[in-house]
């Protein structure tokens, strides 16, 4: 375990964990939605503070996956049965023959012991957790073992294939599982990573029948040994040139996606406050316009509202803007509506909610009708600029143009104005929606 790449790795790996943990711009709701995350993440940097690695079974139930551990660990540490369920929980054990030190093995259900859901957050745990798999089985692959293996390998790439209970075949059957196993696997594991072992070799009977007396047959009952030396080798070796790198590697990775999961949570958590002040402005622009429609009379007040917020979004993405950078933002995508939309749209849009409305032509429904067209535009305009924000302050690759135009295509037009109606209505009357139709 003395390999530079592998130091180099794990002071990265160290690096960009602690700089997670640590990270402070990350809200408090978002470390509590992401605390098992956050606590697997302060195990994985303990555990590659003090050099360890951690080496798991993973299999079926029954292959031998504890008795191969015990043998391993010249100890029966863990509670081995012909039957199955043995193995409810994960445990780990440390194995000093290893003479680094820092190896732990960990034993596992089997990935058909434990029920559905579980199983496969069990098999997800031990994959993400562990530096090294051993991978058993004890014959040829069954089709469900072959899928587990390869998405094991997915998540996790250092994989010791190991076929237990050898001593249940003949030198010549061992041979043929052997090749038949390799083209199995040929494309996902080196021919080394396949081991053959007999980690608790069953008692057989042998019978002896002496030729040179008058064919006296004995029964003789016998135990072949243990035999775990190849796995013991392909162990160390891989230990040896690759142990701190797989855990470091195993780390980053882990740190990787992770970051990349509150990354999401956080953009997520401020895209739903964000909508919150959007609809609360959209609201108070409709009703202010609701309450004088007279087009053009509350035009100031309405871009105020506008600008008002665009400010209060421009902090809940962290990136305080002024009121005049605020003023800019809004005319830009307000500028981009009206061309989009052409000039006559607002018009059109009121005359076509009067029709729908049952209201007639009374200053009540001309007024909503307008209030409802007022809070769709401030829509727009709070959704182009949480858009623009949560990139970072980017209109993206097409510039404002292609923003609004996907945002209004995006949008269900009809629904947002029949909504804001209501919503407007029920606040002129200051009634329930319904009674207020
Ligand atoms: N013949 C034979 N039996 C084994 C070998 N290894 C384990 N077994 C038996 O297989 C059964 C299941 O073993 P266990 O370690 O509990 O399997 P696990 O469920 O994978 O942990 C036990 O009865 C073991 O004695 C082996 O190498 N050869
Ligand atoms: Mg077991």
């Amino acid at each position: 375990m003395q390999d530079r790449g592998g130091e180099r790795h794990l002071s990265l790996a160290r690096e960009s964990l602690r700089e997670l943990l640590d990270d402070e711009r990350v809200p408090a709701v978002v470390r509590a939605e992401l605390a098992e995350d956050y606590a697997r993440v302060q195990r994985l940097l303990d555990k590659i503070e003090h050099g360890h690695v951690h080496v798991a079974v993973f299999g079926r139930v029954s292959v031998g996956k504890s008795a191969l551990l015990n043998a391993l660990l010249g100890d029966e540490r863990f509670a081995t049965s012909p039957l199955h369920g043995e193995t409810r929980h994960s445990a780990e054990a440390r194995w000093e023959s290893f003479d680094a030190g820092g190896v732990y093995l960990i034993d596992t259900p089997g990935i058909n012991e434990v029920a559905g859901e579980a199983r496969e957050r069990l098999a997800r745990e031990v994959a993400t957790e562990s530096d090294l798999i051993l991978f058993v089985i004890d014959g040829d692959m069954t089709a469900s073992e072959f899928e587990a293996l390869g998405w094991v390998l997915r998540e996790q790439a250092a994989v010791i294939l190991v076929l237990n209970k050898a001593d249940r075949y003949t030198a010549d059957e061992r041979t043929t599982l052997r090749e038949v196993l390799l083209s199995r696997v040929k494309d996902q594991l080196a021919p080394e990573r396949l081991v053959l072992t007999a980690a608790a070799p069953a008692e057989r009977v042998r019978v002896r029948v002496r030729v040179d007396a008058a064919g006296e047959e004995t029964e003789e009952r016998f135990r072949p040994p243990v035999d775990i030396d190849d796995l013991k080798l392909r162990l160390w070796s891989v230990l040896e040139a690759e142990g701190k790198t797989l855990a470091a590697l195993n780390a980053g990775l882990f740190a990787g996606r992770l970051s990349d999961r509150v990354a999401e949570r956080i953009l997520a958590a401020k895209h739903a406050i964000g909508e919150r002040v959007i609809r609360l402005y959209c609201l108070s622009k409709g009703v202010a316009v609701g309450f004088n429609p007279i087009p053009g009379a509350d035009l100031v007040a309405a871009v105020m509202l506008d600008i008002g917020m665009v400010v209060h979004l421009s902090r809940v993405y962290g990136m305080p803007f002024s009121r005049v950078e605020a003023g800019r933002l809004v005319a830009v995508i307000s500028g981009q509506l009206a061309a989009l939309m052409g000039t006559a749209w607002a018009l059109n849009l009121v005359s076509g909610l009067l029709k729908l409305g049952s209201g007639g032509f009374s200053t009540l429904a001309t007024g909503t009708a307008q209030g409802a067209v007022a809070y769709f535009a401030t829509y727009v305009v709070g959704q182009a600029a949480e858009r623009y924000l949560a990139a970072g302050k980017s209109w993206g690759e097409g510039g404002p143009k292609r923003m609004v135009r996907e945002i209004l295509d995006s949008l269900d037009r009809d629904s947002i104005l029949r909504e804001a109606r209501e919503e407007i209505l029920s606040k002129l009357k200051g009634r329930h929606p319904r009674e207020a139709q």
